[in-house]
């Protein structure tokens, strides 16, 4: 039986009814997907879980990243009393996909959530191929991590962007979560300071600092539900333009010296301002005694802006397929379970959170959606996972003039297709059919093409990633562009040498 057999009503009672029943009667192993036994459902009271997104946050964005130049001394304590994942990937290069398969635990193109807004970005007449239409809106159907957690009767709350559709119906409310504060479609704030001019969030005093009240609603949701298991998910809009910070933390930044590329004052601020509602957040959990018993999550949606910050030496930014687009920053603290100051370097990605929240809940997985990941619980507790192949499909066009690290000057990415497989990337462009192939393991600022010279790897991750897009479905584009005009770039190439974020 398929997801398309069932409602997504009935999908949820199901749920609720075999998952709540075995939660609250003690341990017994439930039928799983074709009548397989899966492990026991615990009784006992589940973890909190509160997933703080940053937004647009790059891999090196924070101390305990290494940065010299930004200041996060709360994340760095997250990190010290938690575990650090240094190849952790977002499923998209920019903010919508990304989030989508963050929330459902399902890769692209199931939901069609290729990028943000139209596929066709750029000038047509560069563009060879007609791409894949973008859908922008996350459809009724899926499963969301607030919906998949409802059976084992957490309250919760998405506090922050939501970027893939309104409430009523599109919005964190319709998609299953008990609170919406700030999420609508738009991906950016219009104003860092209220008035907000945000239907979904109530503007506060004039003046007031976005990221410091959504900070405040977040601690206002734990103390409101401290006595029972709570999700909350804190999708921040920092540190997403526009670059708009509070005035009294950016002058220090101006003091400081550069360093890696990482140099604007205004946005070291924003990160600043994250990380010391981070700090609020870490205290208020403690002043309720819900430290050990909360598992706290802090992540990004995507690489950081080249321009603005720098994710060196990773290659590239946002809205690339290289890994300074698709790394992010991830502490995962949970104490008494995560060993303190722990590392981990096994590859994880976007769609692990929503199977990883099911096994800290103890839960079986929904019956009809598919999970395209796997729980990293057992890399919390210092085990192994089996590897895995991790894929990305991006059929479509990003604009971005003499961008650093991009492969050519017009767009951030062409459309392409993305396989990683242990110490192996390999990068298919649909237009031309161009093979990029990086050793991440010896050359993780992918500088050295080796698809040429083996040929046998390229043969076989090429295997792996068709056979995956047959699996999911995964619409190559193969359409030529009727406006695409060979002569364009040149002529373009000569007299346009402005630079463009
Ligand atoms: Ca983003």
């Amino acid at each position: 039986m398929s997801r398309s057999d069932l409602s997504r009503r009935e999908l949820l009672e199901m749920a609720a009814l075999g998952a709540a029943s075995a939660f609250f009667s003690g341990c017994r192993a439930l039928p799983g997907k074709g009548g397989r036994p899966q492990r026991p459902v615990p009784a006992r009271r589940p973890p909190n879980i509160l997933f703080i997104l940053v937004d647009d946050m790059g891999w090196r964005d924070a101390g305990f990243m290494g940065s010299r130049y930004y200041e996060t001394p709360n994340m760095d304590r997250l990190a010290r009393e938690g575990m650090v994942f240094t190849q952790a990937y977002t499923c998209g290069p920019n903010c919508a996909p990304s989030r989508a398969s963050i929330l459902t635990g399902e890769y692209t193109p199931r939901h069609g959530i290729y990028t943000v807004g139209n596929s066709a970005r750029g000038r047509a007449a560069l563009r060879k191929l007609i791409p894949i239409k973008n859908t922008t809106v996350l459809a009724r159907r899926f499963v969301t991590f607030a919906e998949a957690l409802k059976p084992a009767g957490y309250r919760s709350a998405s506090i922050g962007k939501w970027h893939m559709g309104d409430d009523p119906g599109f919005g964190p409310k319709g998609q299953g979560f008990d609170v919406n504060v700030g999420g609508w479609h738009l991906g950016h704030p219009r104003s860092y300071f209220s008035p907000y001019h945000n239907p979904a969030l109530e503007d506060g005093p004039r003046g007031e600092y976005l990221t410091d009240r959504l900070t405040a609603e977040a601690l206002k949701f734990l103390e409101e539900n401290r006595d029972r298991p709570f999700l909350l998910y804190l999708p921040h809009y920092a540190v997403h333009t526009p670059l708009q910070a509070k005035r009294a933390l950016i002058g220090k930044y101006k003091a400081k010296k550069p360093w890696m590329g990482q140099h604007n004052p205004v946005y070291a601020a924003m990160v600043e301002s994250v990380d010391r509602g981070v700090g609020r957040i870490l205290d208020k959990l403690r002043d309720l005694g819900l430290e050990e018993n909360t598992v706290v999550i802090l992540s990004s949606d995507n690489g950081g802006v080249k321009g603005i910050t720098s994710q060196a030496p990773l290659r590239g930014g946002k809205g690339m397929l290289y890994e300074g687009g698709i790394r992010v920053p991830m502490i995962v603290r949970w104490p008494g379970h995560v060993r303190p100051g722990s590392r981990c370097d096994t590859p994880v990605i976007g769609v692990d959170f929503l199977p990883t929240f099911l096994d800290l809940a103890g839960l079986p997985a929904p019956r009809g959606p598919v999970l395209d990941g796997v729980s990293i619980l057992p890399l919390l507790e210092g085990k192994k996972i089996p590897e895995r192949p991790l894929f990305w499909h991006f059929p479509a066009y990003l604009q971005g003039r003499n961008v650093e690290g991009s492969r050519d000057p017009f767009f951030r990415t062409r459309p392409c297709g993305v396989v990683r497989k242990g110490r192996w990337k390999l990068i298919e462009y649909f237009e031309d059919h161009a093979l990029e192939l990086y050793d991440l393991e010896t050359d993780p600022g992918e500088t050295r093409n080796l698809a040429a010279s083996r040929p046998g790897k390229v043969k076989e991750l090429m295997a792996v990633m068709r056979a995956w897009r047959k699996e999911v479905g995964a619409p190559v584009p193969v359409k030529p562009n009727p406006k695409y005009n060979p002569g364009a770039g040149a002529r373009r190439g000569r007299k346009g040498r402005r630079r463009k974020r």
